[in-house]
């Protein structure tokens, strides 16, 4: 039996902005912009992962509102799949993996460098904004 591990990424938005989070690490995805997340971890649902991740990199507390369609591979046994999420309460502080985030309007998804797997739910979530 293969398993395929699921890393989820959060479309957050916030009042008609998208965030987006430049990361830091590994260095051959640094300097790459990304919708923020994590791997989810044995007995974790995608959300309950994507709550925890978004609390330990970025300080806030999201709730998951729905799945974008899709999923993305990544290497090989990882794929990504995306939530978009609303905030719920901080403001995002790059506290691991990442050196700046960005809130970005609807006229702005291309100003970014954007990890090549991120950018179809990047185009759904800003057709949300
Ligand atoms: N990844 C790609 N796009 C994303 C996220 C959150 C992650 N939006 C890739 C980068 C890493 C792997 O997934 O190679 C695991 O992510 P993390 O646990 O280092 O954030
Ligand atoms: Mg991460």
């Amino acid at each position: 039996m293969t398993t395929v591990r699921v890393v989820v990424g959060g479309a957050v938005l916030d009042r008609g902005r998208l965030l987006a989070a430049r990361r830091s690490a590994p260095p051959a995805l640094a300097g790459r912009w990304e919708l923020p997340g994590g791997k989810v971890e044995d007995g974790e649902s995608p959300e309950q992962a994507l709550v925890r991740e978004l609390r330990e990199e970025l300080g806030v507390e999201v709730e998951p509102l729905e799945p974008i369609a899709g999923e993305w591979g990544l290497r090989p046994g990882f794929v990504l799949r995306v939530w978009v999420a609303r905030l719920v309460s901080g403001e995002p502080r790059p506290l691991q993996d990442h050196d700046e985030l960005r809130w970005l309007e609807p006229d702005e998804e291309l100003s970014v460098d954007w990890l090549d797997q991120d950018r179809p739910a990047v185009a759904a979530a800003m057709r949300l904004l």
